[in-house]
């Protein structure tokens, strides 16, 4: 069947004309059609975070669980603007933007929750020294908070000594590291070979643009993750005893 929508579409001789969609109408096609749920993803994709909160306040009168919103609503949003982003139809400040309102949302879903959250374990998260990149460390972190984790968040441009200070101190199940630029992502290698030394065997877990599974594999600490929605799984897998060889086999790519 030929998939032709008469309101946007002329058709002469076989030859199909369409009129140009604007990123608002293709993203109307894809937004949940459950209305509460739906609410929010238009308001992630909208950038608002006020609107965010509003929604998810609505949803969760309506009766829906306020975690289950993150992956369910405000995940699903920021799907959306990933998808339009990726066809050059929505601009990266857009992306920062909807992912913001996001984050906002997920520390709203939380609140909400009312459970008490006993921590499933620690993380500290960080990105390298001499990189102010940390939008992808925010969303690392976010998400693991939100799945019960607590995140010793060490912030961006963090030198090497003080990863491994925190480390020694906080003792966490795993670090995970963002490196956005080719000319600071070797502190991956110092940070590894001065945890080695004081014979601390905890999961680095990478990512970032400036990374990839090669890269970080050389380090005996190192574990790739391209994306950031994978590192509660990986937490989640270290607390079910996995060591660095067995996550490589479950989380890289062969
Ligand atoms: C936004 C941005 C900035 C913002 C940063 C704001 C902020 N608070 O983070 C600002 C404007 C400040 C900035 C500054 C600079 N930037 Co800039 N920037 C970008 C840009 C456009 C987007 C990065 C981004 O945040 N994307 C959105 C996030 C969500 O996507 P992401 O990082 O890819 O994350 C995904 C995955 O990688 C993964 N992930 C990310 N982090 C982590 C962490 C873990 C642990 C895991 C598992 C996964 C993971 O999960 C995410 C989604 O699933 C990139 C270009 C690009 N397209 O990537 C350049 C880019 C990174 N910047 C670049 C440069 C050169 C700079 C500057 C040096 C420019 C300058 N001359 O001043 C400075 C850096 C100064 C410094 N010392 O760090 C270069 C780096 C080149 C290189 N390879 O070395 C890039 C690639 C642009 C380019 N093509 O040249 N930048």
């Amino acid at each position: 069947m030929i998939d032709i929508n008469p309101q946007r579409t002329l058709v002469r001789y076989n030859v199909r004309i369409e009129q140009e969609m604007t990123p608002e109408e293709v993203a109307e096609g894809l937004f949940p059609v459950d209305e509460a749920i739906r609410e929010v993803a238009r308001a992630v994709f909208d950038g608002d975070e006020d609107e965010v909160v509003e929604s998810l306040k609505n949803a969760i009168e309506k009766g829906k669980d306020p975690l289950s919103l993150i992956n369910n609503a405000l995940m699903v949003g920021m799907e959306v603007v990933s998808t339009l982003y990726d066809d050059n139809m929505l601009y990266l400040p857009d992306v920062i933007i909807s992912a913001q309102a996001m984050i906002e949302g997920i520390e709203f879903c939380k609140e909400q929750s009312g459970e008490e959250h006993e921590y499933k374990g620690k993380v500290i998260s960080y990105v390298v020294e001499g990189d102010i990149h940390d939008i992808g460390k925010k969303i690392v972190t976010v998400l693991l908070r939100a799945k019960g984790y607590e995140v010793i968040d060490l912030g961006k441009d963090v030198p090497v000594e003080e990863v491994i200070s925190a480390v020694k101190r906080e003792k966490p199940l795993m670090v995970t590291g963002t490196a956005l630029m080719t000319t600071t992502m070797s502190a991956f290698s110092d940070v590894n070979s001065r945890l080695l030394d004081s014979d601390i065997n905890v999961p680095v877990v990478c990512g970032g643009g400036a990374v990839n599974q090669d890269f970080i594999s050389q380090y005996a600490l190192g574990l790739y993750c391209e994306e950031a929605a994978d590192v509660p799984k990986i937490a989640d897998a270290i607390l079910k005893g996995f060591d660095i060889e067995s996550l490589r086999k479950e989380f890289h790519k062969h």
